[in-house]
């Protein structure tokens, strides 16, 4: 027999080439891509054969039921994203959802049933890798999604409107009361559990993040005649501003990171003095005073900068989500059966962001780390032990053994 953990992971590595990525070079799936439809198809075969009902919401994320022993009872939702980074790793997102059929395979493989229902959530847009805002469609679900949000473009102008029906999407909402509360398994994609010597770990929350695009206006010019006492260069102008988010960034406490991970030259030429660019800046802190205070002086760097070489500046604040702390309870459960798996318990804070963020805003939520090698993620070379996530599965199916027997369905 196959263990779950093991078939978890070669699924991620079954969905990382074509026709489940959008490039024939590595992983890349976007939101609503035909590689990401492909995948979902992939998904919703598993989930139909680990004994779940499947079906799509009006946000495009696919969903998985395994009915408890009531009828009509409150879900438990394991959940993770589809989507993944350009020239993504294998395991971020999708080993969460996979270690969720995985649940319910060996759950319905022993004709148990619990007294709430499972629901599998293959999340769509978490990473924003394809419009400029992330967490589209579990800021859906939870309820919390401002329709104007809806109203963007992908970098070849197509809108999110054409692609789904968007005066339907806010009806992905789940209600409350159908749901029990939300667990989230995810690689760790930094090195404290490797550190440790451990294969998996309880998160306690998951830190505050700001995303703005900036763009620096200057005046494009020849790049032979164009004293440089007389340039406006924008790309000089964006080239002093990522520098000054980066030491702002450093000088700060451990978990202030600011990332510029995206730079355009619009009409970039080898000789033209660049006259438009535009940037993408990504501030996180364990609390959102630190990272707001970090954001505010990163942001007044920028306007002195672009003072000082006469440039126009605009800033657009896309993504603000608050630090997200975890359940106390839940944290005791995953802790509780990390111990009945042989392991020592162990807590970690999260730096990068997860749905878990978003669905804390409609139930209490819970986050199970998993090792990675050299804490690598956002890069091809993620790897993921298959022995640790066995471990994982065994660490979830305890947690929801424990949550059946605290469950009270009045
Ligand atoms: O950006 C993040 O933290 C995540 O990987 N979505
Ligand atoms: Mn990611
Ligand atoms: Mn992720």
């Amino acid at each position: 027999m196959v263990e779950g953990g093991f078939r978890a992971v070669s699924r991620c590595d079954e969905l990382a080439v074509q026709p489940f990525s959008d490039s024939p070079e590595g992983l890349t799936r976007t939101y609503l891509s035909p590689a990401y439809y492909a995948a979902q198809d992939k998904l919703a075969q598993w989930m139909a054969e680990a004994g779940m009902s499947v079906r799509r919401d009006a946000a495009m994320n696919l969903i998985g039921r395994y009915e408890a022993s009531a009828p009509d009872a409150p879900a438990l939702i394991i959940g993770s994203h589809l989507d993944s980074v350009r020239n993504a790793g294998h395991y971020d997102g999708p080993l969460g959802i996979m270690l969720g059929i995985e649940v319910v395979a060996a759950l319905s493989s022993a004709g148990v049933r619990m007294p709430f229902a499972i629901e599998v959530y293959a999340f769509g847009d978490e990473e924003g890798s394809r419009f400029p805002a992330a967490m589209l469609t579990s800021r859906a679900v939870a309820g919390t999604l401002d329709p104007v949000t809806l109203d963007v473009a992908d970098r070849d102008g197509v809108m999110l409107g054409e692609l789904v029906d968007i005066a339907a999407y806010p009806s992905a909402k789940r209600a409350p009361e159908s749901v029990l509360a939300y667990l989230e398994a995810h690689i760790e994609q930094g090195p404290v559990l490797e550190a440790q010597g451990l294969a998996i770990g309880t998160v306690t929350g998951i830190a505050a993040q700001l995303r703005f695009e900036i763009e620096v206006g200057g005046t494009a010019g020849h790049a032979g005649t164009t004293a440089m006492d007389l340039r406006r260069d924008a790309v000089a102008g964006m080239a002093a501003m990522v520098l000054a988010a980066e030491s702002v960034a450093t000088a700060g406490p451990a978990d202030l990171v600011a990332t510029v991970g995206v730079v355009q030259v619009h009409l970039g030429a080898a000789n033209v003095v660049s006259g438009k660019c535009s940037f993408t800046l990504d501030v996180r802190a364990g609390v959102a005073t630190r990272r707001d205070a970090a954001a505010d002086e990163i942001l007044r760097l920028f306007r002195e900068i672009a003072n000082l070489r006469d440039l126009c500046l605009s800033v657009r604040k896309v993504h603000d989500l608050p630090a997200s702390p975890c359940d106390p309870a839940l944290m005791d459960l995953l802790d509780k059966a990390t111990g009945a798996a042989s392991q020592t318990p162990f807590r970690l804070v999260s730096g990068a962001g997860h749905d878990a963020m978003i669905m804390a805003t409609l139930c209490p939520t819970a986050m199970l780390f998993i090792r990675c090698r050299g804490g690598v993620s956002h890069n091809p070379a993620e790897h993921v032990d298959p022995a640790d996530a066995e471990v994982a599965l065994r660490v979830m199916l305890g947690f929801i053994e424990q949550l059946g027997a605290t469950f009270d369905p009045a």
